[in-house]
């Protein structure tokens, strides 16, 4: 009921909604795009591999970027998906299955949609299948105008791996269509090859597979390191065809890549005698970025989540998101506490961290008391349930600035 709606309201109006005055608006009207790096996580940046570096190109970018290096993936099942819908809603996933199957008839507030009312046009870019997460249908949802899929790129066995185009064919493929677009565009490009199980052409590995008892962790580096060549390719592309300068940039890692099964090989990388439930839950970081033309690189060590970037990215854009809802604050406001929550309700705060019903000192991984987690773990889990409840209530539809209701939209794609 629209009741319902208002307990949630009230409950995300209670936070810190606050914007950096110095940095709202500085990037107004420019047109956005949005990198999805799939399964990229934290602990490749700025790290080497057989001495060589695994994101030479990302690890320049950063220095030049707004770079947030605590940041944790707060996907579930929906992978992908999940962090879509996380990063576009400033809402949490669900804890089984994806939203993009079980509720896009809902009403969303999304930021394709929010960027519609101020005039720009939106796409997405992915060569995988349309219906692969039930895109075709959630997009629409979103708020989306186009979505630039299989049918739309050429695909040969030779510029293809795994699910779809490489990613460098991909980003290549990608530039014609992406200069068809009126602007400002605010667009998503949804990277491929670093996906499980990391399988990459000889003549596409820019450095050698680490070595460890796992082959997965060993050919995970010469696939994160294609994907870093890619973007550096896209950006390249991207400047010769005068969008660079005036485009805000947002790269963010999915979600994780290694799973639990490959703590030893990790634990070696790593050089650690274990990886603990702790060390673990640390590797849950991806990295996040924003480049903003013109502005000077500065890195943000502050604790956040997938929730934050939505709020974040629209205040440089000069969209003050304090009358929608949203679970996320503004990655550039400082917190006095600042708390981050995991989908299966693990969570990082300044001085503690909870995983697996145990509570950690953050910085030693001590175990402490459990009794030292407690407030936070009450937060934790009112915080899912307001966003569960949102999610399966359609509370949305009560949300008198959802100036967009989905049936009144375009319901298929352009
Ligand atoms: C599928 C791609 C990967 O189109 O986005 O999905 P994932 O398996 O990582 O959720
Ligand atoms: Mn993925």
């Amino acid at each position: 009921s629209s009741d319902g709606y208002t307990e949630i309201a009230n409950y995300v109006q209670s936070k810190n909604r606050q914007t950096n005055p110095d940095l709202f608006g500085i990037a107004a009207g420019k047109n956005v795009i949005v990198v999805s790096m799939e399964s990229t996580q934290s602990f490749v940046i700025n790290k080497k591999v057989n001495g060589k570096e695994i994101t030479p190109f990302l690890n320049d970018f950063i220095k030049d970027s707004f770079y947030f290096d605590n940041i944790y993936h707060q996907t579930g099942q929906g992978k992908t998906s999940d962090a879509e819908f996380i990063v576009e809603n400033s809402l949490y996933p669900l804890d089984r299955g994806s939203v993009f199957f079980t509720h896009y008839q809902n009403e969303f507030t999304a930021t394709p949609e929010m960027l519609k009312d101020r005039g720009y046009y939106s796409a997405v870019f992915h060569s995988n299948d349309k219906t692969f997460w039930n895109r075709d249908l959630m997009y629409p949802a979103l708020g989306y105008d186009r979505y630039f899929n299989k049918d739309d790129f050429t695909r040969l066995e030779q510029n293809s791996v795994g699910w779809g185009l490489k990613d460098k064919e991909f980003f290549e493929q990608s530039i014609q269509k992406l200069k068809s677009l009126p602007q400002p565009f605010y667009t998503k490009f949804i990277t491929l090859t670093n996906h499980f199980p990391f399988t990459l052409d000889a003549k596409d590995r820019y450095i050698d597979e680490y070595h460890s008892e796992s082959q997965i962790v060993n050919r995970y580096f010469p696939t994160v390191r294609y994907t870093d060549e890619a973007l550096k390719y896209f950006v390249k592309r991207l400047k010769e065809e005068g969008l660079y300068e005036n485009t805000v940039f947002v790269i963010y890692g999915d979600h994780y890549g290694i799973s639990e099964n490959h703590n030893a090989a990790m634990a070696q990388f790593l050089g650690k005698a274990e990886i603990t439930p702790y060390d673990s839950m640390q590797l849950q970081r991806v990295p996040f970025l924003i480049h903003v033309p013109g502005q000077s690189g500065q890195t943000i060590s502050k604790i956040g989540g997938q929730v934050d970037m939505k709020p974040t990215l629209l205040h440089l854009l000069g969209v003050k998101t304090k009358p929608y809802i949203e679970f996320g604050t503004d990655l550039f406001v400082k917190d006095e506490h600042p708390l981050t929550i995991m989908r299966d309700g693990s969570f990082v705060s300044k001085d503690y961290m909870y995983t697996k019903n145990t509570c950690y000192q953050m910085g030693t991984g001590q175990p402490a008391d459990l009794q030292a987690c407690e407030p936070y773990l009450e937060k934790a889990k009112l915080e899912l349930q307001q966003s569960d409840k949102l999610i399966y209530g359609d509370l949305l539809r009560f949300d008198p600035n959802n100036t967009h209701p989905t049936g009144t939209m375009t319901t298929k794609l352009e």
